[in-house]
């Protein structure tokens, strides 16, 4: 099912044209409006003249979330403020988050994107739509709603929790998909297993599941439970939010990634060197639709490669191998983006406390659940409980802040936590994809 069938099934040249006109329209605008990356193309010795193909995109400079996060809050934003018609917002590495602008060119390319994707599951206007990612500064469930808008279905937006209450909506208005993390979906799977619900009460047929890595696994125990087909689709805020790229029913072999608004390069993490298609490596991206804070060679840490093989569902958009975990250290905790180092900048400069901190990710029931060891210092240790009270509320609370999730804290006594000679290990995640 196309949403817009000549865009999808467009040819190579004709995309190809398309990609480069955007992309010289896109380097323009950065150079003219972004101080920071116009600073570096001149470092790099390079100006916008310079891109005259498509191959000339290997001459521009990479970005990445640490640019973001030194241009916070809108330093790399090129459009003026009074064009910024919606944040967004995501995990940074320390304790300020990387902010998106987009303007109402962006929020509609953006919509149009989600539309393919809804397309790639089948969903048209007859359709309702249950969408249970989170709703607000997160992506996941204002990015999905437009999307289910601009296809004229009907949007059901729960957004994320109470589980009894989205399983009896489902059922009483005739969901005939859901858009939502696949671990929450596999939660949504076994409420209806465990309360005995009859699944011949649901309508439901397919499933967008993305913001979080999962498996084949999983893929068969959420389809076995819930009765539907469910599908990937991947995103991220630095790059416009869900709906980069897209399983198709057809295909279930890799996303679609709709490249008359983003193009991929597959690169070697150590040397920045582009890799032939095929081959896995770390995913760039580089946004050619956007207005309000497009990114150019962006760096995701996402590991997969391209697809280069023509997909029998008759997309031409080249796709991205299912998504095989990151080159960096960051965590996704209930949808949510964790990076070690926030915890770090958490705790600095609390007194008694040291800098030294633990994160143990488990899955209870399908939940996700963050217990953070701290240590204290030597001099701290205090006999009286009021005082350590206190203190672990303090440093609860300055944790939970900056991460945005709830977390389990203890505190340890000092030096027990394990010190390594080499590169210090600050995750232990046993968390076991199915
Ligand atoms: O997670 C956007 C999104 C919302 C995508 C809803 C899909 C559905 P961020 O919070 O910025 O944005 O996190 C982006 O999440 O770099 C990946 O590491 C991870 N991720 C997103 N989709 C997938 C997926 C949203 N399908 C980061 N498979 C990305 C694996 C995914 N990882």
């Amino acid at each position: 099912m196309y949403w817009n069938r000549p865009m999808e099934t467009i040819d190579r040249e004709s995309l190809e044209r398309i990609q480069l006109e955007r992309l010289q329209k896109t380097v323009h605008r950065m150079y003219t409006n972004v101080a920071f990356y116009r600073e570096r193309m001149q470092k790099q010795g390079v100006k916008p003249e310079d891109i005259r193909t498509l191959a000339d995109l290997r001459l521009l400079p990479f970005m990445d979330k640490r640019d973001l996060r030194d241009n916070y809050p809108d330093g790399t934003f090129a459009a003026p403020r009074s064009e910024i018609v919606r944040i967004h917002a995501s995990s940074g590495t320390t304790g300020k988050p990387i902010v998106a602008g987009y303007t109402q060119n962006d929020i509609e390319m953006w919509a149009e994107c989600v539309a393919r994707c809804l397309g790639c599951a089948g969903v048209t206007k007859n359709d309702t739509v249950q969408v249970s990612y989170g709703y607000g500064l997160f992506t996941g469930g204002l990015g999905l709603h437009y999307g289910v808008e601009k296809i004229g279905a009907t949007v059901v937006p729960t957004s994320a929790g109470n589980t009894k209450r989205q399983l009896m909506l489902m059922q009483d208005l005739g969901c005939d998909a859901v858009a939502c993390t696949p671990s929450y979906a596999l939660m949504m799977g076994e409420t209806i297993r465990d309360q005995k619900m009859d699944l011949s009460n649901f309508k439901l047929r397919v499933g967008l599941f993305g913001a979080e890595p999962w498996t084949e696994g999983m893929r068969d125990e959420i389809e076995k439970l819930l009765g539907i087909k469910a599908l990937d689709i991947y995103g991220l805020t630095e790059s416009a939010g869900p709906g980069v790229a897209m399983e198709c029913l057809e295909g279930r072999e890799g996303l679609h990634m709709w490249e008359d608004y983003f193009i991929p390069e597959i690169i070697d993490p150590a040397t920045g060197e582009p890799l032939p298609d095929g081959e896995m490596g770390e995913l760039t991206i580089t946004t050619i639709g956007k207005e309000g804070m497009p990114t150019i060679r962006f760096r995701t840490h996402d590991l997969t490669s391209i697809i280069p093989e023509p997909c029998k569902c008759g997309r031409t958009h080249r796709r991205i191998r299912r998504l095989h975990g990151r080159t960096d250290d960051m965590l996704i905790i209930r949808g949510v983006n964790v990076f070690p180092s926030q915890v770090e900048s958490a705790i600095t400069g609390i007194p008694g406390i040291a800098p030294r901190y633990l994160l143990i990710v488990d899955r209870v029931h399908n939940l996700d659940t963050l217990e953070v060891q701290v240590e204290l210092l030597p001099e701290l240790v205090s006999d009286e409980v009021r005082k350590i009270e206190a203190l672990q509320d303090r440093v609860k609370r300055a944790i939970e802040q900056v991460l945005g999730l709830g977390v389990n804290l203890r505190l340890m006594p000092p030096n027990s936590i394990e010190r390594s000679q080499g590169k210090t290990q600050h995750t232990i995640d046993k968390r076991k994809l199915l």
